[in-house]
């Protein structure tokens, strides 16, 4: 797909053939990478995930380990970031090493948190603080996570300890990732913890109280940071009709995507669920108006096609398009098409909420880097043809810098823009990491880079 290798001049002719008119982004557009804790930090063994992982529930037996050790030495790879041109990193807390035991706080977890953050200033990157990244305290996850009655009420105190000891370092703030993924992995498909499966009301209710414990959060964090920026992170898949003339096609692809993309901001944007949704979710008024800023994260389409004999999918088989780029794939299970448009599609959608936009993740399983420039392109430029078409996005966070732990993946497909051999601790850039450094130093896409990496993008 990408019309070159690596190559070891790759970075100056990118540079060196800048000519014709060059995409760029407003002034102080954010540039940064995405990570979560358990995924990156090493040595978490107060969470769930840590138990599921010694349950053997990960697909290739292996464990997150010391994962990129950044617990012990996160800051290896903030000057990574920095000698990329990075201005800004989305890292998340580990709610079970700061709250091991209800109600018994750790102070010095607190600490390396700040250290971190502090670390991130020194090398002019912009820190965004997720609280919620798929993790939860053992002690949490015991009394039935998000399902239990004081849930939100824990979460909440979580937030402000947090805050109160990290809001002099940092204002953006992203309460939950992926409320849809979480619920959906967690409570139909059983790849997450708790593991159950084909419990659809379960999904809506887990949803339905993250929705209220991101609202909770969202005022805790106001209070104490009046002028903080809040949002959430929303996964944003594609659903498109296998055949769009087809009306069963189209109803069908309609239905994954209220289901699984919309639940969410509807909640935000008018405190409700829609009907039938609204029958389990619960009272969701508190939810209305809880954002400062919408975080998408953006990866695949699906083709989606009416079929009777798919009642648990909602009558919806999804497909990747046959004609489309893939990316490495999941063990067991298949992800869709790599869709880079999706982020002009998505940012577009989400501008209708009338509040900036973040790209809090995009990228690609891609060890041998053969897609990932190609699809950093035209993510960029997809990006840009949102921002003129009016949609207020004001940063793109790559998934990820460095490889790490894939949740129940393990460690088999690899996303960062930096290699890592997780046995040595080695790192090995990736082409794809120069070209964004590019990207992100110049604040513009060039018409030289569509031409190396995305040839056929200019005829059209
Ligand atoms: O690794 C995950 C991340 O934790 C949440 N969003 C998708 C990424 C890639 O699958």
């Amino acid at each position: 797909m990408a019309r070159s290798a690596a190559g070891t001049d790759g970075v100056d002719r990118i540079d060196g053939a800048d000519r014709g008119e060059r995409l760029t982004f407003p002034a102080g557009f954010r540039w940064g990478v995405a990570t979560s804790s358990h995924q990156c930090e090493g040595g978490n063994t107060a969470n769930n995930w840590y138990a599921w992982e010694q349950a053997g529930h990960i697909k290739t037996g292996e464990r997150a380990g010391l994962a990129c050790d950044w617990w012990r030495n996160a800051e290896r790879d903030f000057d990574l970031a920095r000698d990329l041109g990075l201005n800004a990193l989305r890292l998340s807390v580990e709610w079970s090493r700061i709250e091991p035991r209800p109600g018994k706080w750790d102070g010095a977890a607190l600490t390396r948190y700040r250290q971190m953050l502090v670390g991130l200033h020194e090398r002019g990157i912009e820190p965004m603080v997720t609280l919620h990244h798929f993790t939860n305290p053992l002690w949490f996850e015991e009394r039935g996570g998000f399902l239990a009655a004081d849930a939100m009420e824990r979460f909440d105190r979580f937030t402000e300890r947090v805050v109160t000891a990290l809001g002099d370092l940092c204002d953006l703030w992203c309460t939950v990732n992926e409320p849809n993924v979480y619920a959906v992995q967690g409570y139909l498909f059983g790849a997450f913890p708790p593991g159950r499966k084909g419990d659809a009301l379960a999904v809506l209710r887990v949803q339905a109280a993250l929705a209220r414990a991101h609202a909770a959060a969202y005022r805790t964090i106001h209070r104490i940071q009046p002028a903080a920026r809040v949002g959430w992170a929303q996964n944003v898949n594609i659903f498109d009709p296998a055949h769009p003339g087809n009306p069963f096609d189209r109803l069908a692809a309609g239905l994954q995507d209220a289901t699984f993309n919309d639940f969410f901001p509807r909640a935000v944007a008018s405190g409700r669920a829609a009907f039938p949704l609204s029958l389990v979710a619960g009272d969701l008024r508190a939810v209305q108006d809880t954002c400062d800023y919408i975080g998408v994260n953006v990866y695949y389409r699906d083709l989606v096609a009416f079929d009777l004999r798919a009642p648990t999918e909602l009558f919806g088989r999804r497909f990747a398009d046959p004609a489309g780029a893939r990316s490495d794939q999941p063990i067991g299970a298949a992800w869709g098409e790599v869709y880079p448009d999706g982020l002009r599609r998505v940012a577009l959608r989400v501008a209708a909420l009338g509040k900036p936009i973040y790209v809090t993740e995009n990228g690609v399983a891609d060890a041998a880097d053969r897609l990932r420039p190609w699809q950093l392109a035209l993510a960029v430029r997809a990006l840009r043809a949102a921002i003129t078409a009016g949609a207020d996005v004001r940063g793109y966070y790559h998934w990820t810098l460095v490889d790490n732990f894939e949740w129940s993946e393990g460690w088999k497909t690899r996303f960062g823009l930096v290699a890592l051999d997780p046995q040595t601790q080695t790192r090995t850039p990736r082409h794809s990491a120069a070209l964004y450094g590019v990207i992100a130093r110049a604040n513009a896409l060039t018409p030289a880079m569509l031409e190396e990496y995305a040839p056929a993008a200019l005829d059209g």
